[in-house]
């Protein structure tokens, strides 16, 4: 057998079962074979939970990347910094690329997609990727998606249309949109779940008129909370719904936790906001700095969680790190994989307190006026 998986091109096989592309002899003689992985979690939206290396990861793209494609460089704008795949930058510069900045529902009503696609022009030249055109939308709501569509139309010019882009980001969410006018694919859909490492290979698929769209797996990372949490806790810090920002008046001597993943400290400065953007329900605790230390000791994983226990393997201890601003332009202070702390631009001296190896990152702020 030779053949993939239509839902997440992982190579069929009859052999092992519980393995990634497991498949049965009558599931197999479908039109559009789905492996068990496939069929449980589009019945039952159960996982088993499969690793790919980073290393398997770039052999599977780069095979895709071997004839001359229109890349779509899918982003998910929650967490940009944490979208960015390491490594790519010189296979991209053989391809022509579109970015794709996924899950723009997330964001309050007003924010400015201005503001917003200029910051990801600035980040896209940064990381050094040479981006023809970013779209800003939503595979969820559709958002650009027919922007994107007319795009693809002009550019692709007999090349595949290759999306790619780090886990959970939502490429196969946005391929299905994509395709979702050619009737003929029907019965055909990209597999997609809130677990990240859904898409196990590439798939191509072949739309009338020529057109041929190829999904790819996503990256798992270490850099981003999302990929640091057990799949349990990942439904607490996955924003589902558009963020509601939590405005806290601090003054100097609070700190807040982020559940149990992080923690603002404010140091030194004025009394002033500090505007939380993570995921709806998450808990987000103010407390006294003087308390905090023994507060986290009691609470982490009781009234702090998450993380629970199954998540502690991964996290490691948090690290402390100092941040100060001067008076200025408001900034957030991101968490990726986990949202962001918008400053008002005041003076401000803070410990962010991450798990190892996730580094805070700065940005003009991004929402608000
Ligand atoms: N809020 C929001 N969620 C989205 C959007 N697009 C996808 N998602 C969600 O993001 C999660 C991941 O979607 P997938 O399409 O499976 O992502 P992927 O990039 O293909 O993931 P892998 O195959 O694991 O690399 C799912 O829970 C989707 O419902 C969007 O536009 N907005
Ligand atoms: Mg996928
Ligand atoms: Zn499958
Ligand atoms: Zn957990």
């Amino acid at each position: 057998m030779s053949m993939v998986c239509t839902g997440c091109g992982a190579p069929l096989q009859m052999e092992r079962e519980g393995e990634k592309g497991y498949i049965t002899g009558d599931a197999f003689m479908r039109e559009y074979p789905l492996c068990q992985r496939c069929y449980r979690l589009k019945h039952y939206g159960q996982i088993s939970p499969v690793g790919m290396s980073e290393d398997e990861y770039r052999t599977a793209v780069m095979r895709v990347l071997d004839k001359p494609s229109l890349v779509l460089y899918a982003v998910d704008l929650f967490d940009f910094n944490g979208s960015l795949v390491r490594g790519l930058t010189g296979v991209l510069k053989q391809h022509e690329v579109i970015m794709a900045a996924n899950k723009f529902d997330l964001f309050p009503p007003g924010t400015k997609e201005d503001r917003v696609r200029n910051w990801l022009s600035r980040e896209a030249r940064r990381a050094e990727l040479d981006v023809a055109q970013t779209v800003v939308l939503s595979a969820r709501s559709g958002k650009g998606v027919d922007e994107l569509r007319s795009i693809l139309a002009v550019r692709a010019k007999g090349r595949p249309i290759v999306v790619i882009g780090m886990a959970n980001v939502g490429k196969s969410s946005l391929l299905n949109r994509i395709i979702e006018q050619h009737d003929e694919h029907a019965g055909q859909q990209f597999m997609t779940s809130h677990f990240p490492g859904t898409t196990l290979g590439a798939v191509a698929m072949k739309l009338a008129g020529g057109m041929t769209v190829v999904d790819t797996p996503g990256l798992l990372g270490v850099h981003r909370l999302q990929d640091r949490v057990c799949t349990a806790s990942l439904k607490d810090i996955i924003p589902e719904q558009r963020l509601r920002p939590r405005a806290y008046q601090l003054r100097q001597g609070q700190t807040l936790f982020l559940s149990g993943l992080a923690r603002v400290d404010f140091v030194r400065g004025p009394d002033q906001p500090f505007v939380v953007y993570v995921a709806n329900q998450l808990l987000v605790h103010r407390t006294k700095l003087v308390q905090a230390d023994e507060l986290w000791l009691r609470q982490r994983g009781k009234l702090l969680t998450p993380p629970c226990s199954a998540c502690d393997a991964n996290l490691g201890t948090l690290r402390a790190k100092k941040m100060g601003f001067k008076k200025g332009r408001p900034v957030d202070v991101v968490i990726p994989g986990l949202g962001w702390v918008r400053l008002s631009g005041e003076d401000v001296e803070l410990n962010v307190h991450l798990p190892e190896r996730v580094e805070p990152v700065v940005r003009p702020a991004l929402i608000g006026s």
